[in-house]
Order: structure tokens, then sequence, then C-alpha cells
């Protein structure tokens, strides 16, 4: 047996998955083909797929230039959703998430805070911080604003950083700019918002595909098929996602959830009960906050509707 020489290995950062083969991207910039080497075993069988975009991974080289994965290294968080094809369990979208940014549109698609908020619960749930963008900030001009601006004050409140866009006005960008430095982020939201177009602004060197949004539904269509890290040209990466319907929330009890809405935080502290799920129980500290108003009804609405989801058959 030839002992390995510990040079032999090296560390790298797995930036897109096709099925059985990745491509990794090594310290040097070096970019490789790899598989898993053959004996590799998986921990848990609730994950439909051993190695995620964001990975760290141990590699050797072949003699054709392709790689072999022979590790993952530790996790630091990880966004799941459902398994897809009628699989059990959850596949892990991404890893290694500095920032989950989710993006959404004023107009054209008008986002939905049920959305925003459900994933605004996976990121506190699973140590993601998040972040969220409002594009498409040019049609304020052509829409009623109240209600936009009111929720955007809110989740600012709450201790979220909110970024008012536009492709029209890459200037605004900079900020944005600056904060994914370095870091590992991820655009996440619906299709048609404009993710792929403010990727594209960010790094013009890339020239992805964007989609035309169909007039009569402003629903968008499907663009980008697969989550991809894109190495950004000042530092750090920067992943497209699918458009992005739902997020896994797995392992989370009803009582727990009120623990990843900000606002509830201290008020379930005076709940009688300490399985509270604040919907129906007396003596309730949340409740108390629904009802003066100091908690908004269009947060605890969204909390209802988690809460219901969480129930499985
Ligand atoms: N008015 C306006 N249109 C925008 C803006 N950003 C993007 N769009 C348009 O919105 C449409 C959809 O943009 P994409 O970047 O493909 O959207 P996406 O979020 O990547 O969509 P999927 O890949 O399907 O998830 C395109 O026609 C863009 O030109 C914006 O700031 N203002
Ligand atoms: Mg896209
Ligand atoms: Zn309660």
């Amino acid at each position: 047996m030839c002992p390995i020489n510990r040079s032999d290995i090296l560390s790298a950062r797995v930036v897109k998955s096709t099925g059985s083969w990745y491509e990794i991207i090594d310290s040097k910039a070096n970019t490789y083909s790899a598989r898993l080497r053959g004996k590799f075993r998986q921990d848990t069988k609730e994950v439909t797929n051993p190695i995620a975009v964001g990975d760290e991974v141990l590699f050797e080289q072949n003699e054709d230039g392709t790689a072999q994965i022979t590790e993952i290294l530790e996790r630091k968080n990880f966004l799941p959703r459902k398994a897809t094809h009628g699989r059990r369990g959850y596949q892990i979208l991404i890893a290694n998430i500095d920032y989950a940014i989710v993006v959404v549109s004023i107009s054209q698609p008008q986002y939905k805070t049920g959305f925003i908020d459900r994933f605004l619960v996976s990121c506190e749930a699973y140590g993601i911080e998040p972040i969220i963008i409002m594009n498409k900030w040019d049609l304020s001009l052509q829409i009623p604003t109240d209600e936009i601006y009111f929720h955007s004050n809110q989740y600012e409140k709450l201790g979220y950083k909110v970024f008012h866009t536009s492709i029209q006005t890459p200037e605004i960008l900079e900020p944005l700019r600056l904060l994914i430095k370095d870091k590992l982020s991820v655009f996440i939201g619906p299709s048609g918002v404009g993710k792929t177009s403010l990727l594209n602004l960010i790094d013009p060197s890339l020239k992805e595909k964007t989609s035309e949004i169909s007039d009569y539904s402003n629903k968008g269509k499907h663009t980008t098929t697969f989550a991809k890290l894109v190495p950004l040209p000042f530092g750090g990466y920067l992943a497209d996602t699918p458009g992005i319907r739902e997020f896994g929330l797995y392992n989370i009890q009803d009582w727990e959830l009120s623990l990843y809405f900000p606002e509830m935080l201290e008020a379930r502290t005076r709940c009688k009960f300490s399985t509270c799920t604040h919907i129906h129980e007396p003596s309730c500290g949340v409740l108390e906050l629904v009802d003066s108003g100091k908690i908004e009804a269009f947060r605890y609405l969204s909390y209802m509707n988690i809460i219901e989801s969480l129930v499985e058959p």
C-alpha cells in the first residue's frame, strides 16, 4: 500500500452539481470535474443529495485531470428543501451560506409577505442570515407604495436588512456589492422577480440568460434550472437558484415556531404554557401583543399559515 502524501490532499468548493458529477474550484481558482469516491458513505438517509453546492470538500486529482472527492468538511449551515420526484426526506439546496438573500419584486409579480416570512423563518431556523431585496423599484412610480413602504419598514424594525433595487439604476447596488464581497451568498425568490438580472449587473461578465415575463399572468417563466455558485470578480460567491416556491421546515415542532419570529421571542416567555402555540391557549403573551397591535397582523397571519403547514399528515 502506498501511504497518502498529505500534499496530495487538496480542498475545494463545490460550485455546481449535475447528478453524479460536480464542478469544484480550489483555492488557486482551478476548476475540476469531480466524482464522489466509490466507497463514500452517506451519514443520513434523510438527505437525497450527499454533496451540495457550497460544500467544502477534500479531493485527489486523477491522472486524466478529473478529481475524486474524498471527504466533505463539516457544514456551517444549509438550506433544505423537500425532496423532488416524490422521494422522502429533503434535499440540501445549498450549504455554508453567509447570506441568504430573498429577492422579490414590488410589482410584476407583486411580492407576498407570506413568502418572505416563510423564507425568514427558514433562515432563522437553520442559522442563516437573511437579507431582503425588493426589486423593480422603478415600477413604484406606477403603483401605490404606502403598503410596500409599510412592509419594508416592518422588516427593518425586526432587524432585517432591506434593499430597494432596480436594474435601471445599477449604482444603487453598490451597498449590496460591499456586503456580499468575500461572502457566500445565495439569491432565492419566485420566478421573474429579477434574480438573474441582478446577478448579471453585479458581475457583467456573466451574461446569464434572463426570462421574459408573460404579460397575461405576470407570473414569469422559469429560466434558471439549477443552483450554481458563481465566483465574484471582487471576491466571494453568489448563487442564483431556480424560482423557489417553498422552503423546507424540517423537525420543527409547532410550539417552537415562535422562536423564529423575533417579535414573539420576549412575549412567548410570558405564556402560561411552555408549549403554547399562541393560537387558542389562555394567558398567552403573544396573543396579547397581537390584540394590542404590537405584533403586526400580517406577520401573525404568516405565523398561523406556517403552523398549519407544519402539521404533516
Ligand atoms: N422594470 C423592471 N424589470 C426588471 C427588473 N429586474 C428584472 N426585470 C425584468 O424581469 C424579467 C425577469 O427577470 P429575471 O432576471 O429573468 O428573473 P429571475 O428572478 O431570474 O427568474 P427565474 O430565473 O425564472 O427564477 C426580465 O424581463 C427582466 O428584464 C427591474 O428592476 N425593473
Ligand atoms: Mg433566473
Ligand atoms: Zn402563547
